[in-house]
Formats: C-alpha cells, structure tokens, sequence
C-alpha cells in the first residue's frame, strides 16, 4: 500500500512510518516539523538526540534499503498544496498525526489555545475536504484521543466510541446508537471532540472510509525498528508540557528527581505501549470501513492505571522519592476508568502490560541521555486557570533560596 504518514516526524509518527516501512508499504511522510519549533519556543529538546527527518529517512534506507519519502506541508495552513500533493501521490492510506498534542501547551496561555484550535481543527477539515475534492477514495486513519470521554466516574465500561441509548418516542422506546458524549479535559482534548463531529459528517455526506482511534497515554520510546540505529532513535520528551507521566516518572527517576505527582494522584488514565500503538495502526489499516459505512472508533489503549499507583511502582523499583504537588490542572482528584478494548483484541493485538523489563530499558535510555536534561524544565507549570497558575509549584526539588524571615 501507499501510506500517508501525516505528521510522521512525531513522537507515535515516526515509529510508525518505520513500522509500516518494514512491513513493505510505501511511505510518505508529511509533516511542518512544529514540533521541532515548539522545542525552540519551548527551551526544551528531546532527551535522545535526534537528527533531521531527512538524516533520519537516509539511515533508515541504509540500514534496510527501503525508502520513506518525505515532504514539508503544512496541511492547516497550505490547502492548496496539499490537494495538489494528495492528487498527484495517490495514497490508499492516510494515517493522521499532524496535530498539536500536549493538552499542557494546548493551556499555557490564549495564544496556545487559538494556535491548537487553529492548527489541529484546520489541519483535519483541510484534509477531508481535500479528499473529497480529488475523488482519493484513501483510508483515513486518525489519532484520537481517550480523553474525548472524560474522566467522570461513570461505573459502566466506555464503549469503542458508540453508545447504546434508549429514547422515548410517541409510539414507545427507541434504541440508538449515538457517538459517546465528549467531555474534554483541556482545549487539546476538546479539539479532538470536534474532529469527531468532523468525521461524522464527512463519512455520512462523502462516504470518507475513517478510522477514528482513541489512543491513551503511550509510554515506552523504542520499537524493533527504532533499536536497529542510534540514529532511528524516538523522540522524547520529558519536559512539563510535553512529557507524559510514566515516561516522565521514569526519567525522573533516572535523575534522582522527586517523581511529580499531580493532587492526590487518584487520577486513573488509560496507557498503552509504543511497541503495541505502532502495532494497533497497522491493524487499524487491515480493517477499513467501506464507503457509506459510520466511522470506525477502536479504544486504542491496553490497561489502565492510577497515577499514584504508577509513581509507587516507579518508586519501589527505582528507590525514587514521591512527591505529592498541587495540580496544575482542573480534573477530576480521583477517577474510575473502566474500557472496552475488544476490537483489537479480536484482530489479533497480544498486550504489552507494564513488565518490569520495559519500564528499566526506559530509565536506563534516560540514565544515557542524562547530561541533555535541564532539570528547570521538569516541572509542569502551565495552569488550567488563573487560580490554578497562584498555586503551582514551580520548584518540587525545594532547591531555590527560600526566604526564612
Ligand atoms: N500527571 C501527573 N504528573 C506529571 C504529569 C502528569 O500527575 O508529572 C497527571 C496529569 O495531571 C493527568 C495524568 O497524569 O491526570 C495524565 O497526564 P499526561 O500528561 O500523561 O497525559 P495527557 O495530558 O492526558 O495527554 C497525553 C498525550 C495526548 C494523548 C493523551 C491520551 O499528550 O496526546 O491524547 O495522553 S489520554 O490521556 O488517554 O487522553
């Protein structure tokens, strides 16, 4: 197959270009390297040194001989270039990446939330629009996210995006089945709600063939493919915007700094390994909907945890300290999280759980690349509100001159 690969330069999109290299499709990858400008903007680098995508796609073809092609768009901003580019290039597939996505950054001040809600909502209705417009009966796939359900405890398993409701009509009850309702936690999360209703309509009006998956937290940085060079290596990030909680608990850990956690860490989130999300893509890409059909929706997630749980487990393995902050964001202090996962478990997906093994090949990346981590970057400090921004701790160390008078 030929495969889109939009926003294959990030974090999940560069392991699954070189996943789906590797299995003998061939890839384009798209992306307006933001994330890069965003680390510029930000102060922040990933802890593994990574070269150019364009250095990147050349070890990959030295190493196997294949050959992942890449372009510089910016889907949000260039529509005419990327219609032009979808019609001469034909893809069967279109994996969609290219999105802003750390609900943090999405919050930091205004101009993060306009420049999320521009970018990720233009990116995607550019996209399907264009697809419609050159007749590309292409497969898209979409990264969405498991936060588009919330986080309010609900006691009944969330179901792969459709739920089963009774309404009461003049002749009697009703059954349906209507997308989840969103209750998105941050702007970056909301901006995925809307990409649904997107979705929604394009598949109805168009016959768009989408794939809608709602990803947890991946942790983990390697994959088969990124081990084969130094040079292949992931990105990753540990700083307080972009750094998600078990990676940043394990490189934390790693620098003998207090593990962070968030209010009472009660939290409980939905997480699934890198290896497992690269694998879940291609299950997605053997699964199309047909034309007509309503968007395919996958929990794209393998288990789900606590956060302090997690940080206890990081602890005990690690002899780490835990240290118990005040949340910078407006959630709920302590959630239920209960998931069905069922589709791809069928089509074949055989879970990496949270294996001792895994969690020390991650601390022991981030012991290696240690001397590349500014430690003033660790703590989370963007706030969900005015109020919230008076009680951040921007210093969990306890290591700046406090006054004692
Ligand atoms: N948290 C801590 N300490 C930290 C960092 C985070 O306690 O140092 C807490 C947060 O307050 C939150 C939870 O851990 O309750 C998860 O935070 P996160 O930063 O790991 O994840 P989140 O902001 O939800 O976003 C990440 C990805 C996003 C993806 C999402 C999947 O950045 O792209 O969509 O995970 S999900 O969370 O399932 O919606």
């Amino acid at each position: 197959m030929r495969v889109a690969v939009l926003g294959g330069d990030g974090f999940v999109g560069w392991p699954t270009a070189l996943h789906l290299s590797d299995q003998g499709h061939e890839v384009h990858i798209v992306d307006n390297l933001s994330r890069r400008w965003i680390d510029t903007e930000l102060g922040v680098q990933s802890l593994t040194p990574m070269d150019s995508i364009q250095e990147r796609c050349r070890i990959w073809h030295q190493e196997t001989g294949k050959r992942i092609h890449f372009h510089l768009l910016n889907l949000a901003t260039e529509y005419e270039r990327l219609k032009g580019w979808l019609a001469e290039t034909k893809p069967d597939a279109v994996i969609h990446f290219a999105e802003q996505r750390a609900a943090p950054y999405s919050m930091k001040t205004d101009r993060h939330k306009v420049y999320t809600v521009n970018n990720n909502t233009n990116a995607t209705h550019n996209l399907l629009a264009a697809l419609v417009e050159t007749g590309i009966d292409a497969h898209l796939v979409h990264l969405g996210t498991m936060g588009v359900y919330g986080y309010s405890s609900v006691g009944a398993p969330i179901p792969e995006g459709y739920l089963d409701v009774e309404i009461d009509t003049p002749t009697g009850k009703r059954g349906q089945q209507i997308l989840y309702p969103t209750r998105p936690g941050s702007i970056y999360h909301m901006t995925k709600s809307l990409d649904q209703i997107l979705f929604q309509f394009y598949a109805q009006n168009d016959g768009l063939r989408i794939t809608d998956l709602h990803q947890g937290i991946v942790w983990g940085t390697h994959t088969d493919q990124t081990r084969r060079h130094e040079q292949l290596v992931n990105r990753f990030d540990y700083d307080g915007d972009y750094g998600t909680v078990l990676n940043r608990f394990l490189i934390q850990a790693a620098i003998g700094y207090p593990l962070t956690v968030h209010g009472t860490g009660g939290q409980t989130r939905a997480f699934i390994h890198i290896q497992d999300s690269v694998r879940c893509i291609e299950l997605a890409l053997k699964d199309a909907p047909q034309a007509g059909d309503r968007v395919k929706i996958f929990n794209q997630m393998t288990e789900t945890h606590r956060v302090r749980d997690l940080a206890e487990l990081v602890a005990k393995q690690t002899g780490a300290t835990v240290a118990y902050l005040p949340n910078p964001r407006k959630e709920a202090e302590e959630n239920d999280l209960l998931v069905k996962n069922d589709q791809f478990l069928a089509l074949g997906l055989k879970p990496i759980t949270l294996a001792e093994g895994l969690l020390s090949e991650v601390v022991e990346v981030a012991r290696k690349y240690a001397h590349r981590i500014d430690r003033s970057r660790v703590p989370a400090v963007s706030a969900w509100t005015k109020d919230l921004a008076a009680r951040v701790d921007h210093d969990p160390e306890g290591k700046r001159l406090r006054s004692v008078s």
